[in-house]
């Protein structure tokens, strides 16, 4: 890789600045040329410069030759950082805002007096933007989301991004000779909804590494091999992501595996409990003295520490480790022995062996649309592609009236709609069909149909679309409000919440917890990569507080049906098991539960 793109960079923010700073045009354009000039050169611009011939490259002149150099030389341009001097940081700032440019950020501080990120944001939110010519509601709603989308970018990957890409590079790996198996391991095996990077785990013997490095290094998504060692290759990906490997001899895979996954907090207790016993424990194996005594597999490292094997999602020293000591116990017929309260709403029911949550526990999704409001597919189609998946039922849920961009069914459009549902229900094999609606929840919390609409649907879902800015009391209450309703069957996507860029509603979410307790309401965890809301934590509150999870695709078109293992990791995350998880139980128990609420 060499420095044409980053010096490239370098001279087209130094025309914006000089541009923002009214510098004369010319001057603007030329600096921009030269940038579009580097950007594009075949060569090096480093060895065109070793070589003395970057003068003779049209486009570039004497005095951008003598920036170039000073870069290569020294790493930055001394004009140009004076120039950057005589703006405002916060105005510079404004310009990394996708719809802010020069002349909107020379507006803003010029005109509107605006000189930091702060300032903006407060006169953002707050209404007292100023008048500015050519800056509408429009444009201003605008630099509002695209703020906080850059905001929100802290640099970390989205698990729908890196679950594939990581499950893409473990097959590759797997089908190599000599390789025994792979395995994604960090945030990614904990199902975390963001990752900062991803950590694969190969099982290898050490004859191997060179041919696993020349696959990875000749596969059409690396972009980039960084570093080859003995034992660790990275690569970046031409999508700019890292991916770092780690290959180890299949006598360390299980503490290797046990040691990348994490967390770290999670490893530092275990590590302190192998001290305990006088064992040593690291990435390579179990240790006493120079025996190891486990180390092959990731149960038998827990079972050798007398701790029960748990999924890698329970594992942030969040109560796993107290929880995990108390079944190896069980296991061995003792007395479980903890007063821990993060473990007493399993009451007095410690497992021997915990049941992982598995995306086969599911029997039905409860959230999906059609084409009657925003989906891509007919009714027939999405029931028969939820057949295909072997559901046993499913509610079709399209938009209430509000959801007018959403093309929302009114109340005429809603009875046919459940006519439709019916009589295909009566027709269909092998599957429930329930007529649904995503009804929403208006910012006050009322709901978008009437009572006696409702109560004409075999299922309710209710969720906000709208006011998602609102604040937190008000957001509060609208919840509460929605949760308490008997007609409802469960809050979908409670927080409205978009993973790079909203933050959506943030009410007490314990209030709005007790709520759907004391009605006997469920709460959804949306599946959707981008919502995945109810988020783990405040999932895991609702399993402790008895409230049963419902996990839910809102499949806008079948493939979107893939979409739940993204809600199935969240709810391990949150301790779920199948009980927790309301469309993991028989259509009957959903039916009596439904009629108890209402009677
Ligand atoms: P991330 O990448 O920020 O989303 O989070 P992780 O958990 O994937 O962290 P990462 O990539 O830095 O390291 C991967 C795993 O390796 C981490 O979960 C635990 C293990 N690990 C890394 N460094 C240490 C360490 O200093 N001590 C211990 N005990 N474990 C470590
Ligand atoms: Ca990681
Ligand atoms: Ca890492
Ligand atoms: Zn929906």
């Amino acid at each position: 890789m060499n420095q044409n793109r980053r010096i490239a960079d370098i001279f087209s923010q130094a025309a914006d600045v000089m541009a923002l700073l009214e510098e004369n045009a010319f001057r603007v354009l030329g600096t921009r040329k030269v940038a579009r000039t580097i950007e594009d050169l075949p060569e090096d611009v480093a060895i065109l410069a070793e070589s003395g011939r970057l003068e003779e490259t049209p486009g570039i002149g004497q005095h951008s030759a003598e920036r170039i150099r000073e870069y290569l030389r020294t790493g930055h341009i001394a004009e140009f950082e004076e120039l950057a001097g005589q703006a405002p940081p916060g105005v510079l700032k404004m310009m990394a805002i996708s719809s802010v440019g020069v002349k909107t950020a020379h507006l803003f501080w010029k005109e509107g007096g605006i000189t930091t990120m702060e300032e903006l944001k407060k006169r953002l939110q707050d209404g007292s933007f100023p008048k500015l010519k050519g800056v509408g509601e429009k444009k201003l709603s605008r630099i509002r989301q695209n703020l906080e989308f850059l905001e929100s970018g802290s640099g970390r990957i989205g698990i729908g991004w890196a679950l594939p890409l990581a499950e893409e590079f473990c097959r590759l790996l797997r089908r190599l000779e000599g390789v025994n198996n792979a395995q994604y391991c960090g945030s990614l095996r904990r199902g975390r909804e963001d990752v900062g990077d991803i950590d694969i785990l190969v099982s290898a013997e050490k004859s191997t590494v060179a041919t696993i490095g020349k696959a990875l290094g000749a596969y059409s998504r690396t972009a980039e091999v960084i570093a080859a060692g003995e034992t660790k290759i990275s690569l970046r990906t031409n999508m700019g992501l890292q991916i770092d490997f780690r290959i180890v001899p299949a006598v360390s895979w299980g503490a290797a595996l046990q040691y990348f996954t994490g967390s770290k907090e999670h490893n530092v207790r275990v590590r302190e409990l192998a001290a305990k016993k006088g064992l040593k424990l690291n990435e390579w194996g179990l240790f006493r003295g120079s025996d190891r005594i486990a180390g092959e597999s990731e149960p038998g490292v827990y079972q050798a520490l007398e701790l029960a094997w748990l999924p890698p999602e329970m594992r942030e020293d969040k109560g796993e480790i107290e929880l995990s000591e108390a079944m190896y116990r069980v296991a061995q017929g003792q007395a479980a022995g903890i007063s821990d309260p993060r473990l007493e709403f399993l009451g007095a029911k410690i497992p021997a062996q915990w049941t992982t949550l598995e995306i086969s526990d599911i029997r039905g999704d409860m959230h999906m649309h059609t084409t009657a409001s925003d989906g891509t597919v007919s009714l027939e189609d999405m029931v028969a592609a939820a057949k295909r998946r072997g559901y046993q039922y499913i509610a079709i849920t399209d938009h209430s009236k509000s959801q007018i961009q959403a093309n929302g069914l009114q109340v005429p459009r809603l009875l046919e709609h459940i006519a439709a549902i019916g009589s295909l229900a009566g027709k269909v094999k092998d599957i429930a069909v329930l007529s649904g609606s995503e009804v929403d929840i208006l910012a006050d919390g009322s709901l978008d149909y009437p009572d006696d609409i409702l109560e004409k649907l075999d299922w309710v879902v209710a969720s906000p679309h709208s006011a998602l800015s609102q604040e937190s009391q008000a957001a509060t209450r609208r919840l509460v409000r929605a949760a308490s309703h008997p007609l409802v069957d469960v809050v979908g996507h409670p927080t409205g919440r978009l993973l790079a860029g909203r933050r959506g509603l943030e009410p007490e979410m314990a209030d709005v917890i007790s709520a759907a307790a004391r009605g006997g309401t469920a709460l959804e965890i949306n599946a959707q990569e981008l919502r995945l809301d109810l988020r783990d934590a405040h999932a895991r509150l609702a399993v402790r507080a008895g409230v049963p999870l419902c996990i839910n695709s809102d499949a806008h078109s079948p493939e979107d049906m893939d979409k739940l293992i993204y809600g199935i990791l969240t709810a391990r995350r949150a301790w779920a098991r199948a009980d927790d998880v309301l469309n993991a139980w028989p259509l009957e128990k959903i039916r009596r539960r439904r009629r108890q609420r209402r009677s």
